[in-house]
């Protein structure tokens, strides 16, 4: 027997890109894949270096079916002659390997889920799945089972908020929602069957990439100019969509073009800009959570009781996030007025802030607050970047850091609403406007019909207040 790199640039017609990948042999299994498409995959595949067998032989390393159950894969090898002595056989893998090896550019490690052999029967999704329309109505956990698709419809919905195309933007988080809500990997369009939140468009994609591992509308939005521009512009601290679209019509592309040619800079954007490179790489957990301790300190001293406590991201369990959510309160009502300049003053004497920028609360009045029609809350706070101390020896880290001080009686309202995600907290209000008839922000939850408001002393009661299960941090995710 030749040995397998040498075999793979003799062997057949059909080998003439090179192989790349010399320990891996595909072959692909038609009945359940179909002609047509088992013939574009083997393309797909040469185009990429793999090398792919036309027809089956004891060389196979990596047999990939479509849509078989674990007991049709096992029937199908039996069929087939039995591997030599002391050869282990091929690995019967799910087409799910296939594609994410596409999108990858090169074999993916096997695991669990690609194994037929092992995996449960997968004709679909364990049926029926329920899955409810909002996402505050579902567990949404950090990781899930379909990633490459929640990110590319994460890409079209970034790209249509750009645009200012807002129902775009939803219909396309709505869908990504749903799918890292999924308790399994999405393999075929078919099991979206009878799910909520996928439109024509949102189909089109996740067909593509199930077929090809890639979309060709994704990486045309991800290469495109204007994409890179308004993506690098809104990320600097200060910055919105607005602002992004203004400057891309007046021909900057490049952070170097902002500085030079834009006469007016808010004080918040040249902060942003100083401390750019910072403030682009994402800000760690063990970080947050000493800047938590930080303020926490200052915090306490200034006034005994207070609290801090660390929202946003990092409460959802993520490990990183772009900055730091703390919220402050105070057990007594009205303790907590006047903290925030205190608390800044100190932390400037420590010389640990770069930046900040307070914000006077406007109203203290949540019937008055919950009314507003915009999301926006209205708690005094600080915009701030900080000076993350680091262990002797190496450099200091700018973090933005935002500061957010709420009385208690609003606190657990303040706490949902810093808590996230943007989706969930977007569909939690609307769920409590179309299906409850109340209003909610950060502030309190409001009927205007009885023109009364809730009390809540913890999450729960908000939850329970809406008719809804209560779902911990890390299922809000959505
Ligand atoms: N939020 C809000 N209204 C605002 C600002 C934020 O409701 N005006 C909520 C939604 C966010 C949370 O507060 O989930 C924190 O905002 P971030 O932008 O910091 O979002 P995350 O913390 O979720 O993301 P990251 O990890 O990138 O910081
Ligand atoms: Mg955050």
């Amino acid at each position: 027997m030749l040995p397998r790199r040498r075999r793979a640039l003799v062997e057949g017609p059909s080998n003439f890109s090179e192989v790349r990948f010399p320990g891996v042999t595909i072959y692909l299994v038609e009945p359940r894949m179909g002609r047509s498409r088992r013939a574009f995959l083997t393309r797909l595949a040469r185009s990429k270096g793999f090398h792919v067998l036309d027809a089956y032989s004891s060389a196979v390393t990596h047999v990939v079916m479509e849509q078989t159950s674990a007991q049709e894969a096992i029937c199908w090898q039996e069929s087939r002659a039995a591997p030599a002595p002391g050869c282990a056989g091929p690995a019967l893998l799910d087409v799910s390997w296939f594609t994410e090896s596409m999108a990858a550019g090169q074999p993916v490690p096997v695991e669990g889920r690609h194994c037929l052999e092992v995996a449960v029967p997968r004709k679909g999704l364990p049926s029926p799945v329920r899955m409810p329309p909002y996402a505050c109505q579902r567990p949404t956990p950090l990781t899930h089972h379909n990633t490459s698709l929640s990110e590319a419809l994460e890409v079209l919905a970034e790209a249509a908020g750009f645009e200012g195309r807002e129902g775009c933007l939803l219909a396309f988080c709505r869908a990504a929602s749903v799918l890292k809500a999924l308790p399994c990997q999405v393999t075929a369009l078919s099991q979206l069957q009878g799910l909520p939140g996928f439109g024509e468009h949102s189909r089109r994609v996740i067909q593509e990439l199930l077929e090809h591992g890639v979309c060709e509308e994704v990486e045309r939005v991800r290469r495109s100019e204007r994409y890179r521009s308004m993506k690098l512009f809104t990320q600097i601290f200060g910055v919105g969509v607005r602002t992004a679209d203004r400057w891309y019509r007046e021909g900057l592309r490049t952070l170097d073009d902002v500085q030079s040619r834009v006469p007016r800079l808010t004080e918040q954007q040249k902060a942003g800009l100083r401390h750019h490179r910072d403030l682009s790489t994402p800000v760690q957990r063990p970080d947050a959570e000493a800047l938590q301790q930080v303020v926490e300190t200052v915090v306490v001293q200034a006034l005994p009781g207070a609290t801090v406590t660390l929202a946003g991201g990092f409460r959802r369990g993520k490990l990183q996030g772009h900055d730091v959510d703390l919220l402050i309160t105070h057990p007594q009502e009205g303790q907590e007025a006047g903290l925030l300049p205190r608390v800044m003053c100190s932390l400037q004497r420590q010389g640990l802030v770069l930046y900040q920028q307070h914000q006077l609360s406007h109203s203290r009045d949540p019937t008055h607050l919950t009314q507003r029609s915009h999301t926006m809350d209205t708690f005094e706070r600080s915009f701030c970047i900080f000076r993350l101390p680091r262990p002797p020896g190496s450099t200091w880290k700018a973090v933005r850091v935002d500061l957010v001080v709420a009385p208690i009686s609003q606190f657990p309202f303040a706490l949902l609403g810093w808590t996230g995600s943007k989706h969930f907290e977007r569909e939690l209000r609307q769920f409590s406007r179309k299906e409850r008839g109340l209003c909610l922000n950060s502030h309190g939850l409001f009927d205007p019909e009885q023109k009364a408001l809730f009390r809540a002393a913890a999450e729960e009661d908000i939850f329970r207040h809406l008719g809804l299960a209560y779902l911990p941090p890390e299922q809000r995710n959505a």
